[in-house]
């Protein structure tokens, strides 16, 4: 039997919540991500291997862009390198090794024609040398890079398509702005107190947390589903002035005495959704005065945790519309996102629809 990776003793501690112990039995049996990927992998033989390179290949770079994160008080890899990216934000030393290490993870493996990157204006097709693969790989190498400074949660989000030109051929454009109902695959990676990913191939979502002392995941959250009880929400209500007062009215009431709800809000949106999506919850991010098209990126922010969120039996809109229907017309298309518990999204949408139409 597996050591890994604690002490027997653990087990004999009557005061462990049977949560903690079910946990503890999932690591004993030793269920890796890359058993995880094999399994997967066996159930759909039509992938012919490039899915599970594709798996590793991003388990791989998540790692190296923990080890990163969790040494860069001590590499000096705090701060900005003083470019600026197409958003018009400075790009952060480890936003700019995150999105290194993911293309040069996914560039050689044979498994990715092209990857579209919140750091990088236009696509990256991949070399013909590499054999161009047959998915797309979209990301957010590292959100909530204003958190990097503080040792705060960040994370990388991303989705997986299948490409729809011809393997061999050169991928364009059209293979990378789908539908989110094309989604193959999407997930994120917390750099937290620990580092966790969370994965779905659509077949549910699982999380699996890495132990950095093997440098392996490790199936720690089997089949996450959305807790019934919604009782958090997360905004920024510093941009209350710019809300529509359907969106405000909604807001006040999970306010209103008795209703027992509490407001969280990181501003790294993948700590919001993780923390939501593990206790019950809903992230608001509106259009605003100053973002009127919304902040959130569609094609690689809001469309994978659209993805995981229905995934998980939630829902997520952008006040009007299901978020998968969608398909960005550029790169870096803005959208709102309302996400999270399907009750409460869907009560949300229902009077920005109603607002909307009077
Ligand atoms: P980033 O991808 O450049 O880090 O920006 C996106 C981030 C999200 O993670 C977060 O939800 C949002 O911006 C916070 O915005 P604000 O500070 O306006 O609340
Ligand atoms: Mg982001």
């Amino acid at each position: 039997m597996s050591e890994h990776p604690t002490a027997p003793e653990a087990h004999e501690d009557a005061a462990m919540p049977p949560e903690g112990r079910r946990r503890l039995e999932q690591f004993e049996e030793g269920i890796t991500l890359d058993r995880f990927i094999t399994e997967t992998a066996q159930a759909h033989p039509e992938n012919k291997g490039k899915f599970s390179a594709l798996l590793r290949q991003i388990s791989l770079a998540s790692r190296l862009v923990s080890a990163r994160v969790n040494r860069a008080g001590l590499l000096g890899m705090f701060g900005d390198t003083g470019d600026v990216n197409v958003q018009g934000e400075f790009v952060q030393k480890l936003d700019e090794y995150a999105n290194n290490a993911f293309k040069r993870a996914l560039d050689h493996a044979g498994c990715v024609c092209a990857i579209a990157s919140e750091e990088d204006e236009g696509p990256y097709y991949v070399p013909e040398r590499f054999h161009s693969g047959r998915y797309v790989f979209c990301m957010d190498p590292l959100d909530g890079s204003s958190n990097i400074d503080v040792n705060a949660t960040i994370g990388t989000i991303f989705a997986v398509y299948r490409r729809q030109s011809p393997e061999g051929t050169p991928a364009s454009i059209d293979d990378i702005l789908r539908p989110g109902t094309e989604i193959v695959a999407a997930g994120y990676v917390v750099y937290g107190s620990g580092t966790m990913m969370v994965l779905s191939t659509g077949e549910g979502v699982n999380g699996f947390t890495l132990d950095p002392s093997v440098g392996e995941f490790f199936l720690s959250h089997p089949d996450i589903r959305l807790k019934p009880e919604c009782k958090l929400y997360s905004v920024n209500e510093g941009y209350a002035s710019s809300w529509t007062p359907a969106f405000r009215g909604w807001i006040e009431g999970v306010k209103a005495p008795g209703q027992g709800w509490s407001q969280r809000y990181i501003g790294s949106l993948v700590a919001d959704f993780h923390r939501n999506l593990l206790k019950g919850g809903i992230f608001l991010y509106p259009p605003t005065k100053k973002n009127p098209e919304g902040k959130l990126r569609l094609l690689y922010e809001a469309l994978p945790l659209a993805f995981l969120a229905e995934q998980a039996g939630g829902a997520a809109t952008n006040g009007h519309q299901r978020i998968l229907e969608l398909c960005p017309d550029a790169l870096h298309a803005r959208t709102g996102l309302i996400i999270g518990n399907s009750g409460p999204v869907e009560e949300v949408t229902a009077l920005l629809r109603a607002e909307l139409r009077s």
